[in-house]
């Protein structure tokens, strides 16, 4: 018998058929350069230069000062909400420090120690926290989106504004912190989708810290991995150890240089644990062991770069005090700036909403003006 024809639209077009489904595929255990006790282990990954990989510690020991710091300030009221990144300190840091001054960050409200991290100052990146302003940095000058608290929205945005540089032409990458919640909204679908289709020089990092809140990465997905979604949409995928800030900063670094040469995006996972709460808000003993708690603690990101680069002589004992030094330094910073009252006008409330004011808005801005008014008098 002769098989029918295949019919042409099934026919694959001839730029799709050298597409390997393997090439595409997350290797079955986390890339890794360090093992939990800091002892350098084999990997396909290099080993990044020495003041890297000190500069990646300098800066995980500043963002966790600044992190315990903020929390701290929920605590005594003079910030409204914190969701801390405590553990994540290698993803938010290793990923950040793979960026060119001309790439883009798109962060969420877990996100404020990539901004520090970025460059952003302290003050500014707690504003929105503070809940006194919608946004406390310029994103131009940072090239830092706002945080977004809309589950996953900011991955459309990072895929706009890549596809939107390569029409105009310009050498720039998007990078976008997304958390495991976040993979199972219908935005990271399109924007994974179409990053694909169109080759965005995006870069996906899920920070799979294991939970949605309450939400236990089991009960929020049926995938082998959530770097395994890569494929569907014809995008290559990374699963990395998102404790070893080496090789998190090398699988990004690598993924930059893919979207920055015309590769297209990559979506990385990156195995982390949230060890705080989700927010001041919650209480995480009410859906987790502590025993789960203490088994990460284990491998935490910080210890286990130190001892790493303390058998290699790179870290001695005035390192630390310099870098000790320089964390306490921005939280003094940071508490005296948070600690001052601030006079915040309340017309501000109707700034930077609109380019134009809906008539709604015009009308509810009189109505204020006018109660400021009466209550001057
Ligand atoms: C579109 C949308 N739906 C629901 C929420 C409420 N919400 C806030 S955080 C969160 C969990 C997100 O978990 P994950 O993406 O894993 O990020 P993580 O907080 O662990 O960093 C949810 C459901 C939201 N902010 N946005
Ligand atoms: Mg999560």
């Amino acid at each position: 018998m002769v098989a029918p024809p295949v019919p042409e639209s099934a026919q694959l077009p001839e730029e799709l058929s050298d597409r390997h489904p393997e090439a595409l595929l997350p290797t079955p255990t986390p890339l890794h350069l360090l093992d939990a006790n800091g002892r350098e282990v084999d990997s396909r990954l290099s080993m990044p230069e020495e003041d890297v990989l000190l500069d990646l510690y300098r800066r995980m020991v500043v963002g966790r000062r600044f992190d315990a710091q903020a929390t701290a300030l929920t605590k005594q009221g003079r910030l409204a909400v914190y969701p801390s990144s405590r553990g994540q300190e290698a993803c938010e840091v290793g990923a950040v420090v793979a960026l060119r001054p001309q790439d883009w960050l798109f962060p969420t409200y877990r996100d404020s120690v990539a901004l520090v991290t970025r460059g952003v100052d302290p003050m500014e990146t707690l504003t929105l926290l503070r809940g006194d302003w919608h946004l406390g940095y310029d994103p131009y000058e940072y090239r830092v989106a706002p945080q977004c608290t809309p589950l996953a929205t900011n991955t459309l945005h990072a895929v706009g504004l890549a596809h939107a540089a390569t029409v105009k032409g310009e050498d720039t990458v998007a990078l976008v912190l997304l958390g495991d919640g976040a993979t199972s909204e219908g935005d990271t679908h399109e924007a994974l989708n179409f990053a694909a289709v169109w080759k965005s020089p995006v870069v996906f990092l899920v920070q799979n810290n294991g939970y949605a809140i309450s939400v236990p990465l089991a009960k929020q997905t049926a995938a082998p991995s959530l770097a395994h979604k890569g494929i569907g949409y014809g995008m290559p995928s990374v699963l990395v150890d998102g404790n070893d800030a080496a090789a998190v900063h090398v699988v990004v670094r690598e993924a930059v240089e893919r979207a920055a040469t015309g590769h297209g995006p990559t979506l990385i996972e990156a195995l982390t644990y949230r060890i705080e709460s989700h927010t001041n808000a919650d209480d995480a003993q009410r859906y987790r062991d502590d025993a789960e708690v203490a088994a990460w603690l284990e491998r935490d990101p910080i210890d286990r770069l130190e001892r790493y680069l303390t058998a290699r002589g790179l870290l001695g004992e005035d390192a630390r005090a310099a870098i000790t030094a320089e964390a306490e330094g921005l939280a003094s910073r940071v508490r005296a700036g948070m600690n001052a009252d601030v006079e915040v006008d309340p017309m501000s409330l109707f700034q930077h909403v609109y380019a134009q004011p809906t008539l709604q808005l015009r009308a509810q801005q009189q109505l204020l003006t006018d109660e400021l008014l009466q209550e001057a008098e």
